[in-house]
């Protein structure tokens, strides 16, 4: 830990690609861990256009359970540690001169405010259309709305300086957004954490925990674009759909000089090749997982034990 803190000292430009295991002290199940939600659920079935296609309700179902989880979840240890140090005045003291960016992929935002678009450091201007981002907004820096409700209880402790600080962007969404839902036909796209989404989902969560979903929810009963009426589906990108703006977050691990990776079993690309992109141009990568897995050949650093531990010591 003393070494890698001597690395993190010296870094410049350091992301943190995080995963499910980020938020499981949370409580939102992971994928694939033990009780993993895709050990019971095909995911790559589920996960895809196709999946939709076949069965909406079967998919709707799924997602409409990661929404009522994420809502009830409350950040840990580990989002704390990460919201200390996105904030640059904690941040100095640790990684003099550093920038910060989290780049995460588990999209279960529930806040839209901390709808935070990734400013690309070295172009200083946002990278993606700074729609949803709300005026006065408190920056998460995850995904799963327990960053944010983090930060807002370290910013309880910090100088009013770092509010400035906090709203300057930190973060890359990558698989876009649990709460966002698309619609299928038209383009419209909105932020929605009712509970429950619709009322043909009403309950469902109940038999998604059993395994037991019922496939036949009718079309008319799952969620509806509120401009056009079409069938609106969740607003994520799905394994074979192209990740937005994926020029501009390979900008950004251009730029990276220290790479962590947080709780994730660094299995789904681009996201999984990130650390190796980093350590290829010179820099280095930190593994904090709980368990062994894909990322450890990449490591120069490997944490192994739970995040919500280990995180607070490394950046604190
Ligand atoms: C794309 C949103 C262009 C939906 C998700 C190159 C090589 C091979 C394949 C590909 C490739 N490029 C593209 C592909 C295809 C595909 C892919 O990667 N497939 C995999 C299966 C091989 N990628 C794509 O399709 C991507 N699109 O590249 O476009 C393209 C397209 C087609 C073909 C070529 C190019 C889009 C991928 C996005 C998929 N959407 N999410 C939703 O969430 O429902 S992925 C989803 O799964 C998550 O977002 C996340 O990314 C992934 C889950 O991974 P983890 O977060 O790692 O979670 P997991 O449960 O697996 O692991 C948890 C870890 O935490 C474990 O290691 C555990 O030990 C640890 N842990 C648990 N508790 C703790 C802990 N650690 C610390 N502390 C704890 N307490
Ligand atoms: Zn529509």
């Amino acid at each position: 830990m003393n070494q890698f803190k001597h690395v993190l000292k010296k870094s410049k430009n350091i992301i943190v690609v995080a995963g499910a295991g980020l938020s499981a002290a949370s409580g939102i199940p992971t994928f694939r861990g033990k009780g993993g939600m895709w050990r019971k659920y095909d995911a790559l079935t589920l996960a895809t256009p196709e999946g939709f296609a076949e069965n909406p309700s079967l998919v709707w179902q799924f997602y409409h359970y990661r929404r009522e989880t994420a809502l009830k979840a409350q950040p840990n240890a580990a989002h704390v540690a990460l919201a200390r140090f996105s904030l640059s005045s904690i941040r100095e003291s640790i990684a003099p001169g550093s920038t910060f960016t989290l780049i995460t992929q588990v999209c279960d935002l529930r806040m839209e405010t901390p709808v935070i678009r990734c400013r690309s450091i070295a172009r200083k201007q946002p990278l993606l259309p700074e729609q949803g981002q709300v005026e006065g907004s408190d920056p998460g820096i995850n995904v799963d709305g327990l960053s944010p409700l983090a930060l807002e209880k370290v910013m309880e402790t910090v100088e009013a300086t770092d509010r400035e600080d906090a709203r300057k962007p930190k973060i890359v969404e990558m698989h876009g957004r649990l709460f966002d839902v698309k619609c299928t036909s038209c383009d419209h796209v909105e932020f929605n954490r009712s509970s429950p989404i619709c009322e043909g989902l009403a309950g469902t969560e109940i038999l998604v925990e059993k395994n037991v979903m019922d496939p036949e929810i009718p079309r008319i009963s799952l969620p509806r674009c509120s401009s056009c009426g079409a069938l609106a589906r969740p607003g994520v990108v799905w394994f074979g759909e192209t990740i937005p703006n994926v020029d501009d977050i390979d900008a950004i691990v251009e730029d990276a000089d220290l790479c962590l990776v947080v709780g994730t079993a660094s299995t789904v690309y681009p996201a999984a090749g990130f650390a190796e992109q980093v350590q290829k141009n010179g820099g280095n990568v930190a593994v904090f997982n709980i368990d062994h897995s894909a990322g450890d050949k990449k490591a120069d650093f490997l944490f192994l034990g739970p995040c919500q531990d280990l995180l607070p010591q490394a950046l604190g």
